[in-house]
């Protein structure tokens, strides 16, 4: 990018010092999704969790978000606290993004919690090669007749980021979404930490999907020599590393399985489609298992945000 360019761009998107200095000397940075604290009713202390875990590992955190109508990398964990409280944030994902920066140019300050794809995006123009999140949007359950696809897909086959995840939720239709990250050219890769045989694409609170994972690997630094070799090669593609729940947290399907029917279902007759299908679905499974799928989706975003942070670090320590 010219200095120009670079310029430009900095006049709109604003990334913090200490962001702009690691991506400039390659130390190992890793994007956080803000959505997951807006919209994930997990509590208010997530985001500092957050930060506290990557800098414990070695790496620099650069939470991702809309504040204030200022699209922002290294948005702070208190002012993610003011987000959650503003009853008015909404969710971001890459069509949104222009939408709220212009309305704030305009004299509209709305703040707004950026997705996996809104993350991406933004990651991206500010130089950051690996995110770590949750869980991954996907092929809604029908969606061959809604419609209903997540643009974290479509992102991860336009946007060089590199998310590592726990796969995608049972209620989504995860064959689908498999073949569609495909066609997409996304790379999807789970840790099979030395698993032998086949290694399930992960579904969350289930480490088992009962689909086969296209492809495995056994170590941060294997990821960390594949994002690599796409940068050097100057493919312009998301890749998915996919990190199985920690198996003290893991829920069996089969468990889940009817609460996640009853959720669906429950979207569907009181009309939470589009963007507020997967927050509903979230709330409503908060309330059905009583916290345990939230104890889990907390357990599983850190062990990503881990695995993440290791990744970066070898990344860092190849592009030296
Ligand atoms: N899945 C989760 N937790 C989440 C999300 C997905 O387990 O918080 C959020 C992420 O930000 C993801 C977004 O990018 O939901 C996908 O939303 P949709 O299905 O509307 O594309
Ligand atoms: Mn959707």
């Amino acid at each position: 990018m010219s200095a120009s360019a670079t310029s430009a761009l900095g006049e709109i998107l604003k990334v913090s010092e200490e962001v702009l200095d690691a991506v400039a000397t390659d130390k190992p940075v890793v994007a956080l999704e803000s959505t997951i604290y807006t919209h994930g009713a997990m509590g208010k202390d997530l985001a500092q969790e957050h930060e506290t875990l990557v800098r414990s590992h070695g790496g620099v955190p650069a939470i991702i978000g809309i504040v204030d109508g200022v699209p922002r990398v290294g948005v702070t964990p208190e002012e993610i606290v003011r987000m959650i409280e503003d009853k008015n944030v909404s969710k971001v994902s890459r069509r949104d993004i222009s939408y709220l920066v212009g309305m704030g140019l305009a004299g509209h300050k709305m703040n707004g919690g950026t997705t996996i794809s809104g993350t991406m995006v933004l990651a991206r123009l500010a130089g950051i090669r690996v995110f770590g999140t949750g869980g991954l949007g996907g092929v809604h359950r029908g969606g061959e007749n809604s419609m209903d696809i997540s643009a974290d897909l479509t992102e991860l086959g336009r946007t060089r980021v590199a998310v590592v995840s726990s796969g995608s939720k049972g209620f989504l239709d995860i064959p689908r979404t498999l073949e569609f990250l495909e066609t997409q050219g996304c790379l999807i890769s789970t840790f099979a930490d030395g698993r032998t045989g086949n290694v399930d694409f992960p579904a969350f609170w289930a480490r088992d999907s009962g689909c086969k994972s296209p492809s495995v690997v056994n170590t941060e630094r294997e990821a960390a020599s594949i994002i690599f070799s796409q940068e050097k090669l100057g493919i312009e593609t998301g890749m998915l590393f996919a990190n199985p729940i920690p198996e003290e947290f893991a829920i069996p399907s089969e468990e889940m399985q009817a609460f996640i029917e009853q959720a669906v279902t429950e979207s569907v007759e009181k009309g939470f489609t589009g963007s507020k299908n997967t927050p509903y679905v979230l709330g409503r499974l908060k309330e059905l298992t009583g916290d345990r799928a939230v104890v889990a989706n907390m357990a599983l975003v850190k062990s990503n945000i881990v695995r993440a942070t290791n990744i970066s670090r070898e990344l860092s320590a190849l592009l030296q």
